[in-house]
């Protein structure tokens, strides 16, 4: 049995690879891809299950991550969460529950019930469930924290970005710089907080399809993590672009679906230059990365798991994800330099459902804390 924080995130780096693997497959294997890309409705939609094939690639991969963390991690039973539940139900009341068992047998056994007999489907997705991968990280390994996965609860995003997974546009990410859409944008998110404060404390990263291998047909990913506790940081990579506090203007990075007033109010400090690009947790990555210098989201549409892993990364680097109104408020108060962060262990009980979790006061991602006076000044009394 494993024990420690550095044990933890070396099993995460590998169940996310999975998962990576998982996504990759139903891109790749023939008959996976037509199961993804077909919406099935009205005469045509399955009578058997009514749910899509893609909500069961989700549901997969975050059986998989729950499956084996809690194999090695018996304290995290009952502390992993994500967006899906997996229980598939169909028209005629029946339903299935999808977990990922013991032996690859049983899971193919399982899949293929949901999967309405398809063993093939069923088989190619088991076999890479229950593949042994380890990935091996030095620094990642030499970690020591004072904490324990006991302290710890865990948010899954299966697959961020499932309307650019599902679309597939083969973008490959450019050397430096980010991708407005594309297979690229879609992310796998596993993010690590405290059950005491809800603080993020350690993030992993997967992007499947980053870029093309060798034979132009598969898709080489990569991943990033991050750690942040007490005095402890520490994240994969070397090079991170140098933030330039003193520059006039701001490059700011929005959904494409923002408002047109937040657009407007952001286009002053952005030098007319706002930037757009698909999936939350890709533009949080790219400020992780300092290709841009915030992201900013007015409203409530992110959830805790699509924020978990990249906040955790962004406090490694000194950075940050604060609550966009609570982060105006503070200004209307004149308390200024206040940091709202987002915490991830308590519900808003008085909602139902996925709303119980979400981030419903917009977000501004930043590396530097500096931004988000400038943020909040700029959209002060527009929104
Ligand atoms: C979505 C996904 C969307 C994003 C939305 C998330 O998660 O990241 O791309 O919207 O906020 O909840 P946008 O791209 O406009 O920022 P999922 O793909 O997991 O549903
Ligand atoms: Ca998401």
């Amino acid at each position: 049995m494993a024990s420690g924080m550095a044990e933890l995130l070396r099993l995460l780096l590998s169940v996310a690879e999975k998962a990576a693997n998982v996504a990759r497959v139903c891109r790749q294997e023939a008959s996976l891809f037509e199961l993804l890309v077909q919406e099935k409705t009205g005469a045509d939609k399955n009578k058997k299950f009514v749910q899509d094939f893609k909500t069961l690639a989700d549901v997969l991969i975050q059986e998989m991550i729950r499956h084996d963390v809690c194999a090695q991690f018996p304290e995290l039973t009952g502390f992993i969460h994500g967006e899906e539940s997996n229980k598939f139900e169909n028209g005629l009341g029946e339903s299935v529950t999808v977990t990922v068992c013991a032996h690859k047998e049983d899971t193919t056994a399982l899949l293929a019930k949901v999967l309405d007999g398809d063993q093939n489907a069923a088989s190619l997705l088991s076999k890479v469930i229950h593949q042994d991968l380890q990935i091996s990280d030095k620094t990642a390994e030499s970690l020591q924290l004072s904490i324990s996965p006991a302290d710890v609860g865990i948010w899954i995003d299966p697959i961020d970005g499932t309307s650019q997974y599902i679309e597939g546009k083969e973008e490959e990410e450019p050397e430096e710089g980010f991708c407005p859409f594309g297979l690229p944008c879609a992310l796998v998110l596993i993010g690590v907080y405290l059950r005491s404060t809800g603080q993020p404390v350690m993030g992993v990263i997967n992007q499947p399809f980053n870029r093309k291998d060798f034979t132009g047909k598969g898709w080489k990913g990569r991943h990033v993590w991050g750690v942040s506790y007490g005095d402890v940081k520490a994240y994969s990579f070397t090079q991170c672009r140098p933030l330039c506090q003193q520059k006039d203007y701001l490059s700011v990075l929005l959904s494409s679906s923002e408002k047109p007033a937040v657009k407007d109010a952001l286009t002053a400090i952005s030098n007319s230059s706002l930037m757009y690009a698909s999936g939350a947790g890709y533009k949080i990555l790219c400020v992780v990365q300092g290709l841009v210098d915030v992201y900013v989201l007015s409203e409530g549409s992110t959830f805790k798991w699509d924020s978990c892993a990249p906040h955790a990364v962004l406090r490694a680097l000194g950075g940050g994800v604060a609550d966009l109104r609570e982060s105006l408020r503070a200004h209307v108060n004149g308390n200024v330099g206040h940091t709202a962060e987002l915490t991830y262990h308590q519900p808003h009980t008085e909602s139902q459902g996925v709303d119980r979790w979400a981030n419903r006061g917009g977000i501004i991602a930043y590396l530097d804390s500096s931004v988000i006076d400038k943020v909040v000044a700029a959209l002060a009394g527009k929104i």
